[in-house]
């Protein structure tokens, strides 16, 4: 597909919006649908209601050109991309949500015509596009995967705030129904990838994603682990883990209060659900790393004396730092912990909200509790919170505060 070509993109969230922006400013005519209608108003009107570097220009640039407009409904197109979400829901083990792609799925069928492209970029479990998505495209079309129209799976791994560079300069996976859907999905993406793209089998692509997230998520938990051992051990752990980290091969990742976002706490599921009986490790990690906000709680619960009656200033609850996505944030399980305990928690994040300065919710509080390293945080000064405080703690879990200023006030 190497000429321009029409795209409908399915899903105008934190990355059908990005690609359907990068497809349009790479000369392809771009419609994007949204189930969200505010979504498609904002998109018709060049605006976008997620932040994202760069997007805001990339985005008008590509509704000025004419090359990106909204629509109602999905389109007839020479490719479709569907970018829906895919959470997880249930309690201990989650299972994958699969109904948005479904959905996206049966409302592209009826459009299907010969010599088609359809791509699955959302993260699904392994088998998805060939077990679910497959056969609802073939029922919707009385067309069939492969012979009549091309299936594949294009998995991204950009990272939020990061999103223009690493769509562009990211290696990418592209797994195809067949060998003719994974090479007319590679020159679709070759009209903007300037990284290398890999082709392989639509399972194969599902499961390199989820191996990438779950790879970090393991690695995050085990320095989890280490945090609760060097805790109970009366070691630092952050000291520890950068001398260990000084082994040419060794790379501990960060302990933390929790691992949020819809991403790296939600993909190993992916993995559990299809192979429970062969990842006894993959749902440990998981468990080790939602039980974080709770050791947050407790960790502020020891150091205040009890939590009954506290005021506790709590910054930042976004899933991580400097992004303004507060889905699965691990902040509001720890804030949530510490209001059933009894403890008045006010909440500050200063890149969702800054209508309030930290000094003022300092005032007659027992704790200050980082959260989120936002990069802002960095500028607070203990000199001038502290005295506010009616107890002078604070509680970093990120070992984002330098050590001596907080000391000393
Ligand atoms: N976290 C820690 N300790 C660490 C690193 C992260 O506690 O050492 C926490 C963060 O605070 C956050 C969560 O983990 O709550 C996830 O953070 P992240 O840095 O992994 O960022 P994501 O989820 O935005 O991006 C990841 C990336 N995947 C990998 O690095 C393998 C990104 O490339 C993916 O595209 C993205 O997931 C995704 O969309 O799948």
């Amino acid at each position: 597909m190497s000429p321009p070509a029409r795209v409908c993109v399915v899903g105008l969230g934190y990355i059908g919006l990005p690609t359907a922006v990068v497809l349009a400013n790479a000369g392809h005519h771009v419609v994007g649908f949204d189930a969200n209608p505010a979504v498609e108003r904002a998109l018709a009107d060049g605006r976008a209601v997620i932040r994202e570097h760069l997007l805001d220009e990339r985005l008008a640039q590509a509704v000025a050109s004419g090359r990106l407009e909204a629509a109602s409904s999905p389109v007839p197109a020479d490719a479709f991309i569907l970018a829906v979400p895919t959470p997880v829901h249930g309690l201990a083990h989650k299972r994958a949500e699969l109904r948005h792609v479904t959905d996206a799925a049966e409302a592209v069928a009826p459009l299907l015509r010969p010599g088609n492209l359809v791509i699955l970029e959302s993260t699904s479990p392994p088998g998805t596009t060939e077990r679910v998505v497959r056969p609802v495209l073939e029922r919707g079309s009385g067309l069939r995967a492969g012979a009549d129209f091309r299936l594949a799976h294009c998995p991204e791994r950009v990272l939020p705030g990061r999103i223009f560079h690493e769509l562009v300069h990211n290696d990418r996976v592209i797994g195809g129904v067949d060998p003719a859907s994974a090479e007319a999905a590679r020159d679709l993406y070759a009209s903007f990838v300037q990284g290398q793209v890999f082709l392989t089998d639509a399972t194969t692509a599902e499961l390199v994603k989820l191996m990438e997230n779950t790879h970090r998520d393991v690695n995050i938990a085990l320095s989890n682990e280490f945090a609760l051992v060097a805790q109970h051990l009366g070691v630092n752990v952050w000291e520890a883990i950068q001398l260990a980290n000084r082994h040419p091969r060794v790379n501990l990742l960060q302990p933390g209060p929790g691992v949020g976002g819809h991403c790296i706490a939600v993909d190993p599921w992916f993995v559990v659900g299809a192979a429970p009986r062969f990842t006894p490790l993959i749902a440990a990690s998981r468990m080790v790393n939602d039980g974080m906000p709770l050791h947050v709680a407790d960790l502020v619960a020891e150091t205040l004396g009890g939590l009954d009656g506290k005021r506790v200033v709590a910054l930042g609850v976004t899933y991580k730092a400097d992004v303004d996505d507060t889905r699965e944030s691990p902040s509001a399980e720890v804030i949530e912990h510490l209001r059933r305990a009894g403890a008045s928690v006010m909440v500050h994040d200063t890149v969702v909200q800054s209508d309030v300065a930290v000094e003022d919710l300092a005032l007659d509080a027992d704790c200050l509790l980082l959260l989120v390293d936002h990069r802002a945080y960095a500028r607070l000064d203990p000199g001038t919170i502290g005295p506010q405080m009616r107890h002078r703690i604070a509680v970093d879990t990120r070992n984002f505060l330098s050590l001596a200023p907080w000391l000393a006030a």
